[in-house]
């Protein structure tokens, strides 16, 4: 499989298994999953492309059940949907990518997770300028996790080691000069 059909196919399960499951005739089950065999119905794929865009996708966006039967995004939904993951204590910096255009509304009411389910943040200024920089020009958020855990935040990580919480304070934002 080419490149371009590789993420052709990543963006049709991106769509399909965090936001629109209903277009294709798919039911999201608890924690976000699907049978491995419906959605290749669905999607009309092999097993073998299925498992080729999985696994080098480069954001491992996607992942198996352990038994290998079922699969789900593993982080970025806007259906409300529980991933059911543990809490974790995060890094004592994370960072956050946006453009110039959110910031001042970011820094009056804090980051807030819009039409997904959760806020993203990133465990490195690279990954945080990535994310930044599909919108336009980057700008860096630094947070300040150690407080927010200090005083009762709550925090995930995804399996592709996405950093989630429900929310930040403006407090613990500081831009990144
Ligand atoms: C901004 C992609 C105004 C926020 C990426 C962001 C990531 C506010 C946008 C993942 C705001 C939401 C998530 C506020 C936050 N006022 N704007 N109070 N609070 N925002 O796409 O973090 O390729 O939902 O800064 O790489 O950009 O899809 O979140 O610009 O990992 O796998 O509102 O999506 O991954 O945008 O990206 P998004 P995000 P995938």
């Amino acid at each position: 499989m080419n490149e371009k059909e590789k993420t052709r196919i990543s963006k049709r399960l991106a769509r399909h298994l965090r936001h629109d499951p209903a277009a294709i005739g798919l039911t999201l089950a608890p924690g976000g999953w699907v049978e491995v065999t419906t959605l290749l119905g669905a999607l009309a794929l092999t097993r073998e492309e299925l498992d080729e865009v999985v696994e080098t996708n480069t954001k491992r966006r996607f992942a198996f059940d352990e038994t290998g039967t079922r699969i789900r995004a593993s982080q970025g939904h806007s259906v409300p949907i529980d991933l059911g993951l543990p809490d974790a204590t995060p890094p004592a910096v994370l960072y956050h990518g946006t453009v110039e255009k959110f910031l001042a509304p970011i820094l009056r009411e804090g980051l807030r997770p819009m039409n997904r389910h959760a806020v993203h943040l990133s465990a490195t200024v690279e990954t945080a300028r990535t994310v930044g920089a599909r919108r336009g020009k980057p700008v860096i958020l630094r947070i300040d996790a150690a407080a927010m855990t200090a005083t009762g935040h709550r925090f995930q990580v995804s399996a592709n080691k996405v950093w989630l919480t429900a929310s930040v304070p403006p407090t613990y934002l500081t831009r990144l000069p």
